[in-house]
């Protein structure tokens, strides 16, 4: 029997087909409209309908600084890396679905604690919960920055990865449209920016169609139908992803192999080899980099000459800094005295606003 997506994506198509096929006058105008407001409504029933075969109860603890997942394929490799990068014991075997639950480790990387997920292989269909593809994604989407696993041997193992992501409203390395939307109790549907690329009959029935009939909305960027719905569902998922290309041990030429697959697939690629433990510091270096993190560290102003690191996000300032420290700091604070990247001098006087570089060192100043 065909489940409840599966009829509805029927019906979609159908429509889809008749929207088509209509031409678009002054006659069948308001046929047009009916129908996109129909279209709109059915996409989004059917992401309700896949919704319960994708979200079951799945937690796992999130420690440390930053979180990051290993995806891909069965045997690409994961389980080998986590156990050069992280400190933890993961197993490994040369079959397929060797893990088969989330295994934590933590890599510790510029005094950062960046938790790792091993997981198991992502295969196709996984979004409909084939071999545990629920847990995998579920981790993946609450990670900071996802390590696509790759074997050299199987690039074309990527892009059914970005399939599986893309089935469940999960997009890779783009930045997530900014759209505001303000409820109100009455009023109608007012389009106050669009900067979006659709006509604002478009917009009208798409919220309509989603069940929101008075709406105050701003787009200030480019998006496409299916995006606009997932966002006004309140569905998507933007996420940070970078590729390991893996068992650069078994061939020639990986630099080049790594930088045209790159540039195919826009996206930051580091050959690696578990086995023999090469390209991890790079890997390790451009992951702390994707997260987006700093380190700095907090010199007391007397006593032992001992650096507390403390991780901050980029473009984090003095004032973020005392708050992380202490919440009641930041308001007593009178100025801080820093040296490193972001100093003009060592033991330059600054203030709460200045901003921080990975690797300064700070000691603050409190008023009396
Ligand atoms: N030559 C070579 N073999 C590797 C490398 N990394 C992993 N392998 C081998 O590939 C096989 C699978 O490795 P695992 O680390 O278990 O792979 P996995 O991705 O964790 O696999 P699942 O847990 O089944 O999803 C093992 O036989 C590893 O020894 C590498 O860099 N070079
Ligand atoms: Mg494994």
């Amino acid at each position: 029997m065909p489940s409840k997506k599966e009829l509805l994506e029927e019906k979609l198509k159908e429509m889809q087909k008749e929207y088509d096929k209509t031409q678009d006058n002054k006659k069948t105008n308001y046929h047009l409209g009916q129908l996109r407001s129909k279209i709109a409504h059915t996409k989004k029933a059917i992401v309700e309908a896949g919704k319960r075969t994708h979200l079951e109860g799945f937690y796992i603890k999130k420690t440390g600084d930053a979180t990051v997942a290993l995806v891909g394929f069965p045997s690409a490799g994961k389980s080998s890396l986590i156990n050069v990068i992280a400190n933890t014991r993961s197993k490994t075997a040369a079959y397929a679905f060797t893990t088969t639950k989330i295994i934590p480790g933590t890599m510790l990387y510029k005094d950062a604690h960046i938790q790792v997920f091993d997981m198991p292989g992502l295969i196709e269909d996984a979004h409909l919960g084939v071999g545990g593809g629920r847990m995998v994604i579920s981790a993946a989407k609450s990670a900071d920055l996802i390590v696509f696993v790759i074997d050299v041997n199987q690039l074309h193992q990527f892009e059914k990865l970005l399939k599986e992501l893309n089935a469940l409203e999960i997009t890779i390395n783009k930045k997530k449209p900014y759209i505001q939307l303000v409820d109100q109790i009455t009023g109608g549907i007012k389009i106050e920016v669009n900067k979006s690329g659709l006509p604002e009959e478009d917009i009208r029935e798409i919220l309509i169609g989603l069940g929101n009939h008075n709406y105050i909305i701003s787009i200030w960027g480019k998006v496409t139908e299916d995006e606009l719905i997932s966002i006004i569902s309140g569905r998507a998922i933007y996420l940070r992803a970078i590729v390991a290309l893996n068992k650069t041990d078994t061939i020639t030429g990986a630099d080049k192999l790594a930088s045209d697959f790159s540039k195919k697939h826009n996206i930051e690629v580091l050959p690696i080899s578990a086995t023999n433990q090469t390209g991890l510091v790079q890997l390790k270096e451009r992951i702390y980099e994707n997260l987006g993190i700093i380190t700095v560290y907090l010199k007391p102003r007397t006593g032992e000459e001992r650096l507390m690191p403390m991780i901050l996000g980029k473009g984090a300032t003095i004032g973020d800094a005392a708050k992380k420290f202490h919440t009641s700091f930041a308001d007593s604070l009178e100025c801080a005295i820093i040296s490193g990247p972001s100093a003009k001098f060592s033991n330059q006087k600054v203030g709460e606003a200045h901003v921080l570089a990975g690797g300064d060192i700070i000691t603050f100043i409190r008023e009396k």
